[in-house]
């Protein structure tokens, strides 16, 4: 039996099929104030080959029993045995269907970790996934047990006037004393863990959708009162979703309503609930006054991801958790790439490998490193990482490499098929793309079972008089905590051999690994490929469009690399060479800033970025790219070892100022062409105008000083272009008297908008100082700040943790210990997001020693706490390791 309510391990290994089947769920819940009652009534089935006498045993989490019966009829006392996490009954019958109708009360408004059911500005919602309708009911909670369900929802109606629930909407009706209820039916089976309610007083926008085979969907996007007037870009991202995958994939909706829910208090960005999406409000509300361009393209992304999770993760779910990337990994690759069709493809590939360095990097090559497809888990929820989603989006678009577009297409055309309506296996994803590309991926698959990000060492020789190029290519992958294999790996590698004309070159591969089109296969540990019939010396551009999640090693020299930045027709491969060029430069100089040496950059390098900048032959999207260098936390994982973070502070800094002082001209000129002054719109070309724009302006801010960016900050006319100026004048002029005058206007002019206030949190605690810290206590005491919502606990202390390395690692400790009380604060109100916080935690070991110690002793003190929950204790236990 599946059990992880004390955290024990659970293993892949251990996986076997329920002994019964549940056929049907028809549920009834009656919603009062500070209280809500659940009957269940489950039509049930032995298993055939189940022995006859085995008991049925339910999961729960915090419940109490209040009626238990057997086709109609109360199950006898000794039948059954009921706790907070369990109910077993025994003596059920042989063969044939049956029913059994539980009944469970709970308090919504008490339940504070928000899973299960619960209240959010007196809303009533749900959030199920990965364990939380055992939260609600007794259940078989697990993604292998697909039942229809049928929910009739009954509550007040002044209280709640809208009654949501998966599926179609049946009947509706009065039940007096100002009391109503609505029934809803979803005819497409599926786990419980898609199971959503929604109840309360909301407002609506709706738009009728037609599919491509000519039925009506009617589309919803349901707010909190007086919102609704910005969900309108929302309603259009669904649009475009919905149409793209039909495109794309050949993928229709399949209900008559699709229905999203914007809810403020919410674990994380939103749910993909069959029909009934719930979001988290900050992936849904927008206006130009109060919104970003990065949030409308975050809005963007989450709404298709949901919508496309309808056929990746609801009609073909996961048989077990283990499974979690099959629709994960899977559909943030779907989403990537409508991203990419939506917008630039290049600067969204940029966009998504930056993520994938920040975030998955960091953890493969740490203590919380696990495989793409983990094999055991404490707790399940501490699964949702960016190695099974981000890392797991890359694995499948290097089966769309190794495949290609067609191959791949038909690939993914015999998953849906085969595989409708039931919970698969990474196994069975990976062979309709064996079968659909004539190809063995037996050794390709060691990317879902192997942890840690394997290195990718190049080098060239080319020989004049044969006219020959010789690269000799070696992979290696580090043995890491995750403690799985490190065989070779099959990793494609796509490539150019780029002439001094600017062009790629033609090349025949005479000898070597294999060579298909532009992608090496490179499959041994070591590995060399002969390339004939090259007139000149090429440039090799390795790895474009970074086709594989590795570290790449190039043995090339800073003028090949130089020349490549101009030349590449790759344009994601100008970026990448440039950004390691940079990324060099700044090791070298926080090492020298480290042991007081004197810090200088190479002329030729800074000049690159400039140029490029100034190079009106790419996107302003592209060139804000370039021009937005590697952070602190990047260059800390570069670095690797040692790190001392006001190091590196200090020769980042400097960078910007020595930038900002040779590209004055340039940087003036990108203000004149593309500051914003007319109307605002969210779409991509005009988002990138106003990154250049403000990304210039950041760099004269290094040379000017403020006033540029107070002069910005109050004339704003949309957020993006004030939002950038805030944080210029926060992060760079802290000390000023023109930060403190922005900090209180923010304040005064967004008061009441708590998606507002949450950049206004975020932006005080990323401030690059020591004294941060203490700022970010007296916060803690605003009468805007509670630590019960996840968006402001996220924005305060999860921020100051993961994007303020100074001051989360101050030298003397105070950063990891203001961290570690508020985690155990927190973690007895929500321990998911308690757990997710402490991630940040998780490269203390490549700190320099001091603050490593520090680190250490924090970690080991909140270890030693006894009461503290599953989630948390699996992070800090295993940050430890
Ligand atoms: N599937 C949800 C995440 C659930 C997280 C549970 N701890 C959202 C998403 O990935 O689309
Ligand atoms: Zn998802």
């Amino acid at each position: 039996m599946l059990d992880t309510d004390q955290g024990q391990t659970v293993r892949l290994d251990d996986y076997r099929p329920t002994d019964f089947l549940i056929h049907l769920v028809d549920m009834t819940v009656r919603l009062f104030e500070g209280r809500a009652e659940i009957e269940t009534r489950l039509t049930l089935e032995r298993r055939t080959g189940t022995a006859p006498d085995a008991p049925l045993v339910l999961d729960g989490d915090e419940l109490t029993l209040e009626r238990l019966e057997l086709d109609g009829t109360p199950v006898a006392a000794d039948c059954y045995e009921a706790s907070p996490d369990h109910l077993t009954v025994s003596g059920l019958p042989e063969s044939g269907h049956f029913t059994l109708s539980i009944g469970t009360a709970i308090v919504p408004e008490n339940n504070t970790k928000l899973m299960g059911l619960y209240r959010s500005n007196g809303i009533w919602c749900t959030q199920c996934e990965a364990e939380g309708f055992r939260r609600i009911t007794y259940f078989l909670d697990r993604p292998d047990v697909l039942a229809t369900y049928r929910v009739r929802l009954e509550a007040d109606r002044r209280a709640a006037p809208i009654l949501l629930s998966n599926g179609n909407p049946g009947e509706t009706g009065d039940l007096g004393n100002g009391r109503h209820f609505a029934v809803w039916n979803d005819p497409f089976p599926k786990p419980s863990y898609l199971f959503a309610l929604v109840a309360g007083a909301l407002d609506v926008l709706k738009e009728p959708f037609e599919t491509m085979s000519g039925r009506e969907v009617e589309l919803a996007v349901y707010t909190e009162r007086g919102m609704a007037s910005r969900a309108t870009y929302a309603m259009d991202a669904l649009k475009r979703s919905m149409r793209w995958d039909e495109r794309r994939f050949g993928r229709e909706y399949d209900l008559d309503v699709f229905s999203i829910v914007a809810i403020s208090d919410f674990n994380m960005g939103a749910m993909e609930n069959k029909g009934l999406n719930i979001f988290n409000h900050k992936y849904v509300l927008l206006d130009p006054d109060v919104a970003t361009d990065g949030d409308y393209a975050g809005v963007e992304t989450v709404i298709a991801h949901e919508y496309f999770h309808n056929w990746t993760g609801n009609r073909i779910t996961c048989r077990n958790w283990f499974q979690l990337c099959l629709k994960e990994g899977l559909t943030v690759y779907r989403d990537q790439e409508f991203s990419a069709d939506e917008r630039s493809p290049t600067v969204k590939r940029i966009s998504s490998v930056r993520t994938l360095k920040a975030l998955q990097f960091p953890e493969d090559q740490g203590p919380l490193q696990h495989p793409v497809r983990p094999s055991q888990y404490r707790e399940i929820n501490n699964f949702y990482t960016a190695t099974v989603y981000d890392k797991g989006a890359e694995v499948v678009r290097m089966i769309a490499t190794v495949l290609g577009r067609d191959a791949f297409r038909r690939g993914m055309d015999l998953y849906f098929d085969r595989h409708d309506g039931e919970a698969a296996t990474i196994e069975d994803f990976i062979l309709c793309f064996e079968e659909a590309g004539g190809v063995d991926l037996t050794q390709f698959a060691l990317w879902y079972h192997q942890a840690g990000t394997p290195t990718v060492s190049v080098s060239e020789s080319y020989d004049p008089d044969t006219r020959r190029l010789t690269l000799s290519l070696r992979q290696e992958l580090a043995a890491g905590a995750a403690g799985t294999g490190t065989a070779p790996m099959h990793i494609p590698l796509r490539f150019g051999l780029v002439g001094s004309n600017g062009e790629d070159m033609d090349a025949t591969a005479e000898a070597g690994a294999e060579v298909e089109g532009d992608v090496i296969h490179l499959r041994e540990p070591e590995e060399t490929v002969v390339f004939g019939g090259l007139a000149e010396r090429p440039l090799v551009s390795m790895l474009r469009d970074f086709s594989a999640p590795v570290t790449l090693k190039m043995d090339q020299s800073e003028a090949d690399r130089l020349a490549l930045a101009r030349l590449d027709p790759n344009a994601f491969n100008r970026w990448r060479v440039l950004t390691d060029l940079i990324g060099g430069a700044l090791q070298e100089a926080s090492r020298n800033a480290q042991s007081g040496g004197q810090i200088r950059f190479d002329p030729l390098i800074t000049d690159a970025v400039i140029a490029a900048a100034a190079d009106d032959g790419f996107d302003p999207s592209f060139r804000a790219q370039i021009l937005s260098l590697p952070g602190e936390s990047e260059i800390a994982r570069m670095l690797g070892e040692n790190v001392d973070p006001d190091a590196v502070h200090t020769a980042r800094t400097l960078l910007d100022r020595t930038i900002g002082e040779k590209g004055r001209t340039v940087f003036e000129r990108l203000r004149q062409e593309f500051a914003t002054g007319g109307a605002f719109s969210p779409d991509a070309e005009s988002a990138g105008r106003r990154a250049i724009s403000n990304v210039a302006l950041d760099f004269l801010s290094t040379v000017d000083g403020p006033a540029a960016a107070s002069r910005q900050y109050a004339g704003a006319r949309n957020m993006t272009d004030r939002m950038a100026a805030f944080s210029i004048l926060v992060h760079r002029f802290g000390h000023e008297p023109e930060a403190r005058v922005a900090v209180s206007d923010f304040f005064e002019r967004y008061s009441t908008d708590e998606l507002v206030l949450d950049k206004w949190f975020t932006i005080q605690a990323t401030a690059p100082h020591g004294e941060t810290v203490e700022t970010v206590n007296v916060l803690m005491s605003h009468p805007a700040f509670t630590l019960k919502n996840p968006n402001r606990a996220r924005t305060l202390i999860g921020a100051f943790a993961a994007a303020n390395q100074v001051a989360f690692h101050r030298a003397d400790g105070a950063g990891h210990r203001f961290v570690a009380d508020r985690l155990l604060e927190l973690d007895a109100i929500n321990p998911q997001i308690a757990a997710r916080i402490a991630t940040s935690f998780r490269s203390w070991r490549s700190l320099e020693p001091a603050r490593r110690e520090s680190a250490r002793e924090t970690l080991a003190k909140l270890s030693e706490d006894k009461a503290l929950s599953v989630d948390l204790r699996d992070i800090v236990d295993r940050s430890l390791r």
